[in-house]
């Protein structure tokens, strides 16, 4: 189990790294909070390697680490945000970058805000692509939603890894 997760860390470092050069139309995510705040858009690239590179600022957070996952459906209705559903998962397997069964392809690292409130984002996967494929496309039929958390995600609890309410949502949405 260990070697396994070795394993999987250093396939995550290597998609981490900026590969460069995005390609296709861009799209876009723009977070609100529960009660309709702005909190700034996050912006999703498909990269020329495959997958997708998401980068934003956002303000406005509860200080300290927070979940952030794309789930499955392309609704944000506030204060609850339950219907964008649970978190992004064609290849059916458990939550958590840290879980020998998992992760989600919509799963990420913790976003961390500072005492200000301030959070910046630059990460990429080969989990997830900007098109309608089946088995990693978050271009579908239903959409896609990018959610904020509470908590911190321990990265290991299925199906979220207890990061609590959602306080913050965004409809992936073309430029
Ligand atoms: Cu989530
Ligand atoms: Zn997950």
């Amino acid at each position: 189990m260990k070697s396994t997760l070795v394993v999987m860390l250093a396939a995550l470092s290597a998609t981490a790294c900026r590969t460069g050069g995005e390609t296709g139309p861009g799209y876009f995510a723009d977070m609100r909070s529960t009660s309709g705040a702005v909190l700034g858009r996050i912006n999703i690239q498909a990269e020329r390697t495959g997958g997708i590179r998401i980068t934003g600022d956002l303000t406005g957070l509860p200080q300290g680490e927070h979940g952030i996952h794309f789930h499955q459906v392309g609704r944000c209705e506030a204060p609850a945000f339950t219907t964008a559903g649970a978190h992004f998962n064609p290849a059916a397997r458990e939550h958590g970058l840290e879980n020998p069964s998992g992760p989600h392809a919509g799963d990420w690292p913790n976003l961390f805000a500072t005492t200000a409130g301030a959070a910046r984002l630059e990460l990429s996967t080969t989990r997830m692509t900007l098109d309608a494929n089946p088995a990693s496309g978050v271009v579908d039929a239903d959409g896609t939603a990018i959610v904020i958390h509470a908590a911190r995600d321990d990265q290991q609890t299925d199906p979220s890894g207890n990061s609590g309410a959602r306080i913050a949502c965004g409809v992936i949405t073309r430029r």
